[in-house]
């Protein structure tokens, strides 16, 4: 790249600036491209973006030559449990064998094994196992995480493992959101959910937001899990707190969680497989985003689809995400729960993209700083050894990362 321009101005400075590829860069919340672009950093931040002809002069400490394929925004896994102790391959062979999810959660097995497990683990083993699978999602491509805690289900282990999701984000070039999913199940020490509920929104919900532990806080409403109402108590303290919510809904079956979520302007609505019109409705109102998890609805052999024609008729977001979990989706890679979600759930390349970067960061409040290519938001890109950005859809597995950006540093 020539170090000076024709202008007379003075040259913009850049820490790092990067060249040799296009990009698709989901710029004003659309799928969109720019070819032979540049991206120009400055304090970890995006501070030019456009194509290579139109680059004003600059001088910049470093420049690094892409030479080919496609930059896009780094990948946002919106929705994992990827902290847990142990693991559940026991119960995937149970599975294969014909027992249902339901059945083997109504044994004792399910989300309570991996609560046993967690509460038996030390930080530093916690640490150790969730490491690897997060740099699993790193290598291919993810530059944001969300964690939930809920296999915890006490303030002591809750909180372990939410320390275990900041200690990632403080050792690893990943950024890390918190999520505090308390009300995930039942704890062995109560047999009255009202009373779990009362215990959240008494002792546990206050005190990680007093901690500063959360950024969000999440449920499971489902038959097998919190009623509605039960949610909506927890959610009041929630946001009375200051946190804002998103839910596990419509998963197995409908029992209006979406639409009470919405009520509460919940960032998103998970699973949402067996969501009604209502629910979309709710949902388009309060700006709430649907976190589609092909993952699980591929390991539990489900039928029954979420409404994506309905969810664009009403312009809601779509996000994609792994629901990393040691139970109903051991996803490690974000590519390809893309492909899953084009394949399984007919979500055209360009919306599966927007689902991993763009959707996603909106279903974590990010939207302000991550999600694209835009000046003024963090630089987190990757540079893909693709042809055209569909590859990333359309490979299932491959090594297709070329270089992984975060904060305008080479991980
Ligand atoms: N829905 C899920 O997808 C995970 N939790 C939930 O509420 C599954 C958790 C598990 O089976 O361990
Ligand atoms: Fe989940």
């Amino acid at each position: 790249m020539s170090q000076t321009g024709h202008s007379a101005n003075t040259p913009i400075r850049f820490d790092s600036l990067w060249y040799g590829a296009h990009a698709a860069t989901m710029q004003q919340g659309r799928y969109s491209v720019i070819e032979d672009a540049v991206i120009g950093v400055k304090n970890g931040r995006i501070v030019w973006l456009g194509q290579e002809a139109d680059l004003p002069a600059y001088e910049a400490l470093q420049e690094h030559d892409f030479a080919g394929g496609w930059v896009t925004p780094g990948l946002i896994d919106c929705h994992t449990h990827l902290v847990f102790g142990g693991n559940r391959a026991g119960e995937f062979e149970q599975r294969l064998n014909g027992v249902s999810y339901q059945e083997i959660a109504a044994q004792g097995g399910g989300i309570a094994a991996s609560v046993n497990a967690t509460r038996k683990a030390t930080q530093a083993q916690l640490f150790t196992s969730a490491k690897r699978r997060i740099q699993s999602l790193m290598q291919d491509g993810v530059t944001t995480v969300e964690i939930k805690s809920g296999y915890g289900l006490s303030l002591e282990s809750e909180l372990k493992m939410l320390r275990v999701a900041s200690e990632l984000g403080e050792e690893l070039p990943i950024h890390i959101q918190r999520t505090c999913l308390a009300a995930h199940a039942m704890p062995p020490e109560f047999d009255n959910k009202d009373a779990y509920i009362d215990y959240l929104c008494d002792e546990v919900l206050p005190e990680i937001a007093k901690l500063g532990m959360a950024d969000a806080v999440d449920a499971f409403c489902e038959g097998i899990a919190f009623s509605p109402e039960q949610v909506s108590r927890y959610f009041q303290r929630a946001k009375a707190l200051g946190l804002p919510v998103k839910i596990h809904a419509e998963q197995l079956t409908s029992q209006g969680g979406t639409r009470m979520a919405a009520s509460f302007q919940a960032l998103s609505a998970d699973h949402i497989e067996f969501i009604e019109e209502a629910d979309v409705k709710a949902m388009a109102q309060a700006g709430t985003v649907a976190v589609l998890l092909p993952g699980a609805f591929y390991t539990l052999k489900e039928t029954q689809k979420p409404p994506i024609d309905w969810l664009r008729k009403n312009a809601v977001p779509m996000a994609i995400a792994t629901d990393a979990n040691p139970g109903t989706s051991p996803a490690l890679s974000l590519r390809l729960m893309m492909n899953m979600a084009c394949t399984l759930f007919a979500l055209t390349p360009e919306e599966a993209l927007a689902g991993a970067t763009l959707h996603a960061a909106q279903a974590l409040g990010l939207s302000a700083s991550h999600g694209s290519l835009e000046v003024g938001k963090v630089a987190d890109f990757v540079c893909w050894d693709v042809e055209s950005p569909g590859e990333l859809c359309y490979w299932l597995g491959g090594q297709l990362l070329k270089h992984r950006i975060q904060q305008g540093n080479i991980t």
